[in-house]
This record gives C-alpha cells, structure tokens and sequence, in this order.
C-alpha cells in the first residue's frame, strides 16, 4: 500500500532529497512551504516540473500544525524544518527556539490529538554536543554553546517525551554537518567553493572568512537522507548518531578546494571577525557505531567526492 509523508522543510537541502528519496520508494509526498516575496523552489523545481510530483501546501512552524496533519492523514512526518544556521541564530535567539523548539512541539502535539500511530522523525543535530569533546556519540553529554543548539536540544528532549510519555514513534536523529552541490551559500563549505571558483574565473578576488581551526565531521546529505529513513523504518523508535566518522578542519577544507583548483588559498583569505561566533563548537567528530551496527547504513560519499561534486555544480549553474 502507498505510503503517505509529509516533509517539513522540503524546500530546503535535506528536504530536497528526502523527497527525492521517498518518491522513489512509492510514497505520496507532501511539503510544508512558506511563503516569500520571490520563488525559492529551486531544489524542488524538478519535482513540480513539468509534472507535479509531490504536493505542496502554505505554512509555517509558527503556528499550530493540526490542521494541515489532520487534512493529509500521514503515515509519516519528517521535521526537516530550521532556522539552521548556527552564527545567524545568536542575532536571532527568540525567533530561532520559537521554529527550532516550539516548531517541533507543535507538530508532536498535532500528533498525539490526531493519530499516534503517526509515526514522527526530528532532525537534532551534532551542535548539542557544543563544548563535550569528540568522539561524541549517543552517550555523550550535551553542552550546547548556540541558540541554535540550545533550541535543538529542546526538541530532541521533547522528542524522547513525546515517545516516552505518549507511546509515539518519535526519533531523533542526531546529525554532523553534511553537504551538498544543493547548500546553502552561506554556509562555511558552499561559501568557500563558490568563491574559490568565482577566484578562478577572475569573477572575484578575495574570500572573507572566520574562525579555520574549528574541526568539523563532513558527509554528504544524499548518504544522510538514507540514514533519516532508516531510522524512520526501524522496528522501534530510537535515537541514533549519524556521521562519517573522518574530521578535518576548515582550513583543510580549504586547501583541499583550492588545490583542486590550481590555487593557493594564502594569496586570497582574509580574516574577518563579522564571522567568528560569541561561543564556537571546536571540534565534532561523530561515533556512528549504533547506526553501523543496529541498522546497518554506512555513508558511501567521501569529503574528496562532495568537493569535486561542489565544484562541478557551481560551474555548471552559476558560471
Ligand atoms: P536548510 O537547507 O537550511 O533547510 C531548512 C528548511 O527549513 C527550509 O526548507 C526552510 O524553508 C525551512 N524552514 C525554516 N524556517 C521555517 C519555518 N519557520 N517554518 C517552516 N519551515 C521553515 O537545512 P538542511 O541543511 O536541509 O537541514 C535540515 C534539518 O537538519 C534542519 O533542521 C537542520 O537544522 C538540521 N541539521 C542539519 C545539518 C547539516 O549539516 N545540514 C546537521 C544537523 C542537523 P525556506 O526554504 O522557506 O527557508
Ligand atoms: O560552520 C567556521 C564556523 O556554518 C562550520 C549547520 O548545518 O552543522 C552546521 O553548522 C565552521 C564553524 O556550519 C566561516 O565558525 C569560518 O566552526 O558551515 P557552518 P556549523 O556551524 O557547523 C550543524 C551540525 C548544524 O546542525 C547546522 O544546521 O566554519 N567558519 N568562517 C565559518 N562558517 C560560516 N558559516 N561562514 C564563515 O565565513
């Protein structure tokens, strides 16, 4: 029988291919879109185009989610929806915990009126972990040093609740930083292959950065999407960490993108402090030991393939 989901933050990075992913298994999809002044589809186009693939209704986590979950019925909800941007979220502290936490909240209590067997995932991310040093995995201590992270350790806890308290299949899954040809541009991984391929077509002439100590686990949204459903399709709900299990550090993303460029990064970075954080994360490095062992999903897409891929895409699309 078809299955019925719906995507919280389709439209973004994960969303994109999580929708991607689910249409492929038979699913109906849905999607929660809000609404802006301009068109930003742009990772859905695909699928509303030229035939309408997956079904997408106006809303926002701001507001209660009872009406759009009790219209559609779901068998599954993917709460994929943030305000995901960790130095962005200490301008914006208030608004970040109301989508970050209340949003998540709010889905869960629609849940529990509705129908309990609706089965439920929450994006938490490895930014709980803030201060505790690596390897981090399910185990570990949260010491959360972000609003942002602070908000998602909110909603991982109500995750576990809502699970608790109201039987509800409600999962958490813990995620390190993964990308794509799909992110966003202001993050510290699109925002430096962008600009080093800008550097190489003379279309710019520096790159303004932060903090390049930090030491981050980067894998690839396509390999995380698989681990989100499988998490998802488990026997029981559960809590599992997703990552690669490699570390490196910004500045060696760096050179690792300007290299593949022909380029030395030294004759272009400069340091600005507009990026450098009130508290930084130093150093995330996953142990995916659970999700290895218990559910069998191991990332295929190494950090050398994103680059590579990160490239490619910005010189076919933007250039
Ligand atoms: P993303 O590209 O920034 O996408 C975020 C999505 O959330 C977009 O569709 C956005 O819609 C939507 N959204 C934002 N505020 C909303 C609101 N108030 N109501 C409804 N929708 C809202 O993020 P991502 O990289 O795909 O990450 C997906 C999820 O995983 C997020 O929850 C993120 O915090 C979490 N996470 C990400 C990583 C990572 O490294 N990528 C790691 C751990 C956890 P618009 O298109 O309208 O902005
Ligand atoms: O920063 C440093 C910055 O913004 C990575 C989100 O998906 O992963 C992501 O959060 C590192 C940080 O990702 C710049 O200080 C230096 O140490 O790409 P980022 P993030 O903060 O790790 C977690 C797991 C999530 O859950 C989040 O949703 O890079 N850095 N210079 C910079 N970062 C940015 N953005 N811009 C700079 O110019």
């Amino acid at each position: 029988m078809t299955k019925t989901a719906i995507i919280y933050g389709i439209t973004g990075q994960d969303g994109s291919y999580l929708a991607e992913l689910l249409l492929s298994k038979n699913y109906e999809v849905h999607g929660l879109v809000r609404r802006s002044s301009s068109i930003h589809t742009k990772r859905i186009d695909h699928l509303l185009h030229p035939v309408e693939k997956i079904n997408l209704h106006y809303g926002d986590l701001s507001t209660s989610q009872h009406g759009l979950i009790s219209r559609i019925q779901p068998d599954e909800i993917y709460n994929l929806a943030a305000m995901s941007h960790v130095r962005v979220s200490f301008d914006v502290p208030e608004y970040t915990i109301d989508t970050n936490a209340i949003g998540p909240l709010r889905i869960l209590e629609a849940i529990k009126d509705i129908n309990t067997k609706i089965k439920y995932y929450n994006a938490a991310s490895s930014e709980m972990f803030g201060m505790s040093p690596p390897p981090q995995n399910e185990n570990t201590t949260f010491q959360p040093c972000s609003p942002y992270g602070i908000a998602k350790l909110s909603a991982y806890w109500t995750t576990k609740l809502y699970r608790d308290g109201y039987n509800l299949f409600a999962c958490n899954g813990i995620l390190f930083n993964h990308e794509s040809e799909r992110r966003g541009e202001t993050f510290v991984t699109k925002k430096i292959v962008r600009a080093a391929v800008r550097i190489k077509l003379g279309k710019q002439h520096s790159l303004t950065l932060g903090n390049l100590d930090a030491r981050r686990d980067w894998g690839h949204s396509k390999d995380y999407c698989q681990a989100i459903y499988a998490i998802m399709q488990h026997n029981e709900p559960d809590d599992f960490v997703v990552a690669t299990e490699y570390q490196y550090s910004v500045k060696d993303f760096l050179i690792k993108v300007f290299k593949a460029l022909y380029l030395n990064w030294e004759d272009y970075v400069v340091y600005d402090d507009k990026y450098k954080r009130p508290k930084e994360v130093p150093s995330l490095l996953g142990d995916a030991t659970k999700i290895k062992t218990v559910l069998g999903w191991n990332p295929g897409i190494n950090i050398d393939m994103i680059i590579s891929e990160m490239i490619g895409s910005i010189t076919i699309e933007e250039e």
